[in-house]
């Protein structure tokens, strides 16, 4: 029989404690800091090798968090009914509605739609508990934004913070190229689990296989991630390649035991690696969760490969995909320049001295910009 909101928090509650208690000794939190070279602080990337993740902290102020928020609220109003209808619960169009790939994924609160099936590549093979919502919970939430970057323009703002590109050039190096935005959304006693999986899927079996080749994503958190509702992962598991999902879970079920939840403040931004195994749990708490998250690769991790998309598409990235992808990296750095004009800017080296036909105007925004997602860098 399926646990009630209560009983389910009541069941993750020492769990959830000790997660949180060894997460904050694992050393891997502090601001972003680079050293004189311009390559990030070895505290950082050393933390980040050993953890698969690591907590920037204070890196969106509150003014622009106030933005990200607003503009994220406003989105979930306008949230289709279901992922078949075009109409927001006033009946009219929902946000995006217009756009090639719907940007809104609705499910049942307190679900777990992957767990446990084919679906999505077959990665997520273990179901998490599914409580019973509230008998008066709505029978579809929104657990994530995708193309965040062309229906949230605080969001393609975001994108185009220097701090944060700059990480991701230290990471990646200068010729650093997109993957994929997405918005997750875990509302109060609502919010749906999201199974434990490693996002990589086409370079498990590379000879060249390290711990960076599958890039990382940044989850810039808008509310407090607390152990209840934050994702979390299993620390080193990036570097031991694709892992049996199924014998982690086997000893205590979806509480896998060496787990911890990435603890955050408002503004804080994780850096977390996609070859790490990580989850969320249904979020039977009273605390909101909204992650923005972005992610990056190598160059050399994308281009010249054929991807097996999420939904069994198969896609050869070349040369002219990535460099038309990438543009949205320089268009959101204009972006940005266009609000916070006394910011220095990110210099995004693949596009120097291209600025004039990527700046973000009404035209880029109509033939760049809408349907950007269509060209996704999903590895
Ligand atoms: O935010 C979440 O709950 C899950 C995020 C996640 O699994 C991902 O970004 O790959």
């Amino acid at each position: 029989m399926s646990l009630t909101v209560k009983q389910h928090a009541e069941s993750m509650a020492v769990y959830l404690q000790e997660g949180a208690k060894r997460a904050l000794t694992l050393a891997n939190r502090g601001p972003v800091r680079f050293g004189s070279d311009g390559s990030l602080h070895p505290d950082i990337t050393d933390a980040f090798s050993r953890c698969g993740f690591y907590v920037f902290t204070g890196v969106i102020e509150p003014p622009e968090l106030d933005d990200l928020k607003d503009e994220v609220k406003h989105a979930l109003e306008r949230a289709p009914v279901s992922n078949q209808s075009k109409l927001d619960r006033q009946g009219r169009p929902s946000l995006g509605s217009d756009l090639s790939i719907p940007p809104f994924y609705l499910v049942s609160p307190l679900g777990d739609p992957v767990g446990g099936t084919q679906r999505n590549a077959g990665r997520h093979p273990v179901k998490m508990v599914t409580p019973t919502p509230e008998t008066d919970a709505p029978s579809q939430v929104v657990q994530v934004i995708f193309g965040t970057l062309h229906i949230l323009d605080s969001c393609l703002r975001l994108y185009g913070h220097p701090l944060l590109l700059k990480v991701a050039e230290a990471m990646n190096g200068p010729d650093f190229v997109p993957f994929n935005e997405a918005v997750f959304v875990k509302q109060p006693g609502l919010g749906a689990a999201v199974a434990w999986h490693q996002d990589a899927t086409t370079h498990w079996d590379s000879p060249k296989l390290d711990e960076g080749t599958h890039g990382f994503n940044f989850m810039a958190q808008l509310y407090s991630s607390t152990a209840a509702n934050a994702v979390w992962i299993v620390p080193g598991t990036h570097k031991q390649g694709k892992l049996d999902i199924s014998s982690l879970t086997e000893a205590s079920g979806d509480k896998i035991s060496d787990a911890v939840p990435m603890i955050c403040e408002p503004g804080d931004v994780v850096m977390c690696n996609r070859q790490a195994v990580h989850g969320s749990f249904a979020n039977t708490s009273d605390d909101w969760r909204v992650s923005v998250g972005f992610g990056f690769h190598r160059k050399e991790s994308v281009v010249g490969v054929t991807a097996k998309l999420l939904n069994g598409k198969s896609v050869l990235y070349d040369e002219a995909r990535v460099r038309e992808r990438s543009r949205m990296i320089a268009i959101a750095i204009d972006a940005r320049a266009q609000r916070y004009p006394k910011e220095k800017p990110y210099l995004y080296q693949p596009l120097a001295g291209l600025e004039a036909q990527n700046s973000f105007n009404k035209e880029t925004r109509e033939l760049v910009v809408k349907n950007y997602n269509l060209l996704d860098l999903h590895i």
